[in-house]
């Protein structure tokens, strides 16, 4: 039985589900910040295996966002937000403590349909991407994944284990309270924690004061500089502003050479559709090779915005997908490009924000470029669909309650509905994930990667009379830059996405879920659990 609580009215907005949760449009003068870069916590320079402790505090605090705007209150770990960018060295265990010190009062009004039960300030963190074992949910001092209904108040701390036993990669981490998480991570919960390895290094890519993280967030700025967020649970959360590192649309000075930029959409609802422009006629930039995805490197560059091919896919990121890319300026000496955001082409629904970043192209190089840019990395196997023992289907739904309101669903079920899928450790499984719904949600598991293996075209109202699947049209494989291990799919509407996973290596309680924040928040959530084998 879903609870009331987490309903939202129809009555109050006819087009709820789909509305965009803007605040109007603010009139700030764009580019005239520099890109801030977050402060690096570098514990990939400690010698062992660890177990290294850290203590990362959550608190409220006060940041310049704009050069324009008065100081803004917000949320963030160690005092910034987006938080310090944590890195660490493959096999190195590192042991958080995540110390909640949030104020007893909420940034953001409690929006309507919120659970009135719990208490209004309320954090847990999960780092998206990472494997840990997690047998015990009702333990937050040995809360390794981030279990949300396993929230800490202020004083208390979750204290999480990493293993850190995965290969070189771009993870995240943010918060994952049930029903709380969209407003907390609209307050500024979130930050980068890299994984480095013998083979990321062995590349030779751009590196140090050229190896720079783009974190991307939409947020919803009054005129005073204050942040607000949606008031109705359910709403999609697009803002109407977009910050880069934590500063509206601020600018990069590069040089003429290769950069590595590690892409991560760390916003609530808001997917981008990006290439770079030439500001003065408008022509196409350099081409991204983007080399990496969630789970790490791709098998060979998928190349992007290839200004002599028209036809060339920009790079798409849903929230929570990352794109590990190198971009090289040489031939652009004193160019400037903007990195332009054309959501509308990629099927989203809200009001486009146009305008991401500058990146300002300077005469000279400080030093000559002797990094590379690999035009093979290691090989990926693909998963064989023969191996797998299971094949389950994820239906992404909508469910309209008696009183008239509306829930987002999975399978029909809510958060509270008890565990159906069972995964044995080890075990290897086909998950179709099918959306009957008119608009993409981001999929996202805990616990294990996968592999896109295909999209297919299925009759949505076929299917809601029958329960059955009918294919309309041949499976499409996934673009090049989603061959690689992910996390994060886009289940795009009226078709069918396979992906297929091994369980493995540990036993525990995960979930999975929709990545638009707003949907998880309203039960497109749901808990599974690794069972160890008989
Ligand atoms: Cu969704």
């Amino acid at each position: 039985m879903a609870r009331p609580a987490l309903f939202f009215s129809l009555a109050a907005s006819a087009t709820a589900l789909w509305a965009s949760a803007s605040s109007a449009p603010v009139s700030l003068t764009k580019f005239v910040d520099s890109l801030p870069i977050p402060k690096r916590i570098l514990l990939n320079g400690l010698k062992g295996a660890g177990p290294f402790e850290l203590t990362v505090p959550i608190s409220q605090f006060q940041a310049q966002i704009h050069r324009d705007l008065p100081a803004t209150t917000e949320w963030g770990y160690d005092g910034s937000s987006p938080g310090p960018t944590i890195e660490v060295e493959r096999g190195q265990t590192v042991r958080i403590h995540w110390l909640n010190k949030l104020p007893a009062t909420h940034l953001f009004p409690t929006p309507k349909g919120a659970d009135a039960i719990k208490p209004d300030v309320r954090a847990v963190t999960h780092l998206h991407g990472a494997k840990v074992t997690q047998t015990d949910i009702t333990d937050r001092l040995h809360d390794n994944d981030g279990w949300p209904d396993a929230w800490t108040v202020s004083g208390q701390e979750q204290i999480a284990e990493y293993p850190n036993d995965q290969s070189a990669r771009t993870l995240w981490y943010h918060d994952h309270a049930m029903g709380e998480t969209g407003r907390n991570v609209a307050a500024g919960l979130a930050g980068l924690y890299e994984i480095h390895d013998a083979y990321e290094r062995s590349l030779n890519l751009p590196s140090g004061a050229y190896e720079i993280p783009l974190e991307i967030s939409a947020k919803a700025i009054n005129a005073d500089g204050s942040l607000s967020y949606t008031s109705d649970i359910g709403n999609e959360f697009y803002g109407n502003a977009i910050a880069v590192n934590g500063k509206l649309w601020p600018y990069l000075e590069v040089e003429p050479r290769k950069y590595r930029f590690r892409i991560v959409n760390i916003s609530n609802a808001r997917s981008y559709g990006m290439k770079l422009l030439d500001t003065t006629d408008h022509s196409a930039g350099p081409a991204f090779y983007q080399i990496g995805s969630d789970g790490g490197f791709l098998a060979t560059p998928a190349v992007l915005n290839d200004p002599t091919d028209p036809s060339a896919p920009r790079l798409i990121l849903a929230p929570a997908e990352r794109a590990d890319v190198v971009i090289d300026f040489s031939k652009y000496a004193g160019k400037t490009f903007l990195l332009q955001n054309n959501s509308r082409d990629i099927g989203e629904v809200e009001q486009s924000l146009p305008e991401v970043m500058l990146f300002k192209v300077g005469p000279s190089v400080s030093a000559p470029d002797t990094s590379s840019s690999p035009s093979q990395m290691q090989s990926i196997q693909r998963m064989n669909p023969a191996d797998a023992s299971v094949t389950r289907q994820v239906i992404f739904d909508q469910m309209t309650m008696p009183d008239g309101t509306i829930m987002l669903t999975m399978n029909g079920k809510s958060w509270m509905d008890p565990i159906v899928e069972r995964p044995v450790l080890g075990a290897t499984e086909v998950w179709e994930l099918a959306n009957t719904l008119t608009d993409t949600h981001p999929f996202h598991i805990h616990g294990v990667e996968f592999q896109v293996l295909d999209r297919r075209l299925f009759d949505v109202q076929a299917y809601l009379a029958t329960g059955k699947i009918n294919y309309l049209a041949p499976a499409v494989v996934p673009a090049q830059n989603e061959m690689g291990w992910k996390d994060v799919v886009r289940v795009l509407p009226q078709m069918v996405t396979r992906i297929i996973m091994k369980f493995s290596p540990y036993p525990g309680y995960y979930v999975y879920h929709c990545h638009i924040l707003e949907h998880e928040d309203m039960d497109m959530m749901r808990p599974f659990q690794i069972v160890p084998g008989p």
